[in-house]
């Protein structure tokens, strides 16, 4: 008999970069399944304040419309300098069309002669699986901003953001090793272990209550 394939998993993304490291880390026990294979496709306007709050309101909106359970992930780059920013709108630092090569030479440009370059990757997935039922899981990872771009690996900022752990750039490091320290592998972590502890409550409540009827 063959075993049964991983169960589907709709992480509400349209983040190429994000999706890839999603299907690594979860690769076994979940398929992941992006929005462009659902039939969701309306844009979803990011209005929150935080990560969380966009988090919250992508999961919601997809769960909406498909009514199974969704994971999203709100997250970005926080920069001391620029006290946090471009944090929730490092999709948008660039404004409209800019690629992420964009948004990096923005970023390097608006650091030109800064000396503090400390910086941090920040992550809130949200797993949303019943009308206002849902666990969230969080995650950062600390380091540097170069002074130029260091390697091609990874998406969005990676290329000038030196992990303080790793020693090097995202852009250098291979999946499993920014996978190991980053922000999503973090948040990722936090969440199964909620999970991982709701299920554990349900059993005990269970039994509880199995116990106090026996
Ligand atoms: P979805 O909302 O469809 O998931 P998005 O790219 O718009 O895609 P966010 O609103 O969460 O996602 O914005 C996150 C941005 O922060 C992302 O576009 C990158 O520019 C940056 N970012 C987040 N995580 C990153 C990582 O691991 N490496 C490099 N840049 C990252």
């Amino acid at each position: 008999m063959s075993p049964s394939p991983p169960p589907r998993l709709i992480v509400a993304s349209t983040n190429a970069g994000k999706i890839k490291e999603f299907r690594r880390i979860l690769g076994e026990v979940f398929e992941v399944i992006p929005l462009s294979q659902t039939t969701f496709s309306d844009e979803i306007e990011e209005t929150g304040a935080t990560f969380f709050d966009n988090a919250l309101l992508k999961a919601k909106a997809v769960y909406g419309r498909l009514g199974v359970p969704v994971l999203a992930d709100d997250s970005g780059l926080c920069v001391e300098a620029l006290d946090g920013a471009p944090g929730v709108y490092s999709a948008r630092y660039g404004g409209a069309g800019a690629t992420a090569a964009d948004c990096n030479a923005l970023l390097l440009k608006n650091l030109e002669g800064v000396a503090n370059r400390s910086a941090k990757f920040v992550a809130c997935i949200v797993l949303y699986f019943g009308r206002d039922k849902f666990l969230v899981g969080n995650g950062e990872t600390a380091g540097r901003i170069l002074t130029e771009p260091d390697g091609t690996n990874g998406f969005g900022y990676d290329p000038i953001f030196f992990s303080d752990e790793l020693g090097k750039s995202f852009g250098q490091a291979c999946a499993d090793e920014k996978n190991a320290v980053s922000h999503r592998g973090r948040a990722l972590a936090d969440l199964l272990t909620r999970i991982a502890n709701s299920e554990k409550r349900k059993t005990s409540d269970r039994n509880g209550w199995q116990n106090s009827n026996n």
